[in-house]
């Protein structure tokens, strides 16, 4: 009893953990954790979808009534006319008015893609064949290679194992929740795609180029992508898995990680600017000593000025 409650407890916590996984027989789009994602689903839901429908719904109906009132037994003797130039008009005009209000939010979307607010973390994936690495470039940390469970690879074997199939990775990319990042994309052999549902994420990965986009993570927890562009044969083995955690998690795992975390690195950044300072005033006072004693040597003086020049800038 207790082994079952700890198994349902364990499932419970794994479901919760587990946000970005894709759902059995769910039609709808994945439930968002990122601003894109809203947007994404806004434009779908509000712009494409009743747009759509409308469309469907028209042809459908003008095919029934087509079918019923223009038959041979409803109307034997048919109409010969081939044109009739008011309606060849009506639709070649309504159709381009119904793309331009497509495209003025389609547009405004893709604005909202490319207009990043300033980064907090800054992430780069690179897409191999057939794994990811990330680094943190800012903060020293460098080559986190994200690759397929063995167990994962199999139906059989991930649900014993309790990982979701085709998707989990020994190592996640690890980032801080409610912070923008900013994911530069490349790739290092063929064009990957860097691609997760739950963010509205998909870039190329393309070798020699750097691609950039952008997410700030609404909720802790792991959520899943797949690599979306086709590499080879190990294409379908290449999942991304982003968990989000607190700062001070992504301190630490940034800390163990070997790299330094941002306030390691503005105190760095301070103590150094300190003692900069400190130089710099003891070579001025050197230099104000030796400009007193410039009476008697005034070379020396001028060299001790120009020692002590550097230093101050
Ligand atoms: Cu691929």
């Amino acid at each position: 009893m207790t082994a079952l409650a700890g198994a349902l407890g364990a499932g419970a916590v794994w479901a919760q953990d587990n946000l970005g996984l894709p759902t059995d027989k769910a039609i709808d789009l994945q439930p968002a954790a990122a601003p894109l994602k809203h947007d994404a689903i806004w434009f779908h839901d509000i712009i494409l979808m009743p747009v759509i429908t409308a469309i469907v719904v028209l042809v459908l109906a003008l095919l029934i009534w087509i079918i019923l009132r223009y038959n041979k037994r409803a109307n034997p003797k048919p109409a010969t006319f081939s044109h009739n130039t008011a309606i060849e008009i009506a639709w070649t005009v309504v159709p381009v008015l119904i793309l331009v209000v497509i495209a003025f939010f389609s547009f405004s979307l893709l604005r909202k893609y490319n207009d990043m607010p300033t980064p907090d973390v800054v992430v780069k994936a690179t897409g191999y064949q057939w794994y990811w690495a990330y680094d943190y470039p800012e903060l020293g940390v460098e080559g986190v290679e994200s690759r397929l469970l063995p167990e994962a690879r199999e139906l059989e074997t991930a649900h014993e194992a309790k990982v979701p199939f085709l998707l989990g990775v020994d190592n996640e990319l690890i980032v801080p929740v409610n912070r923008v990042v900013q994911v530069q994309v490349t790739g290092y052999d063929v064009i990957h795609a860097f691609a997760l549902p739950a963010f509205g994420l998909k870039t190329d990965a393309i070798p020699g180029r750097l691609n950039s986009t952008w997410f700030k993570a609404e909720k802790t927890g792991v959520f899943y992508g797949q690599c979306s562009e086709l590499c080879g044969v190990d294409h379908a083995y290449m999942p991304i898995v982003i968990r989000v955690v607190t700062d001070k998690e992504f301190d630490d795992y940034i800390v163990k990680a070997g790299g330094k975390t941002k306030a390691m690195i503005a105190a760095e950044e301070a103590a150094t600017a300190a003692e900069a300072q400190r130089a710099a005033a003891d070579a001025a006072a050197s230099a104000d000593a030796s400009t007193a004693a410039s009476a008697a040597a005034p070379a020396e003086a001028d060299a001790a000025a120009s020692a002590a020049a550097p230093a101050v800038q």
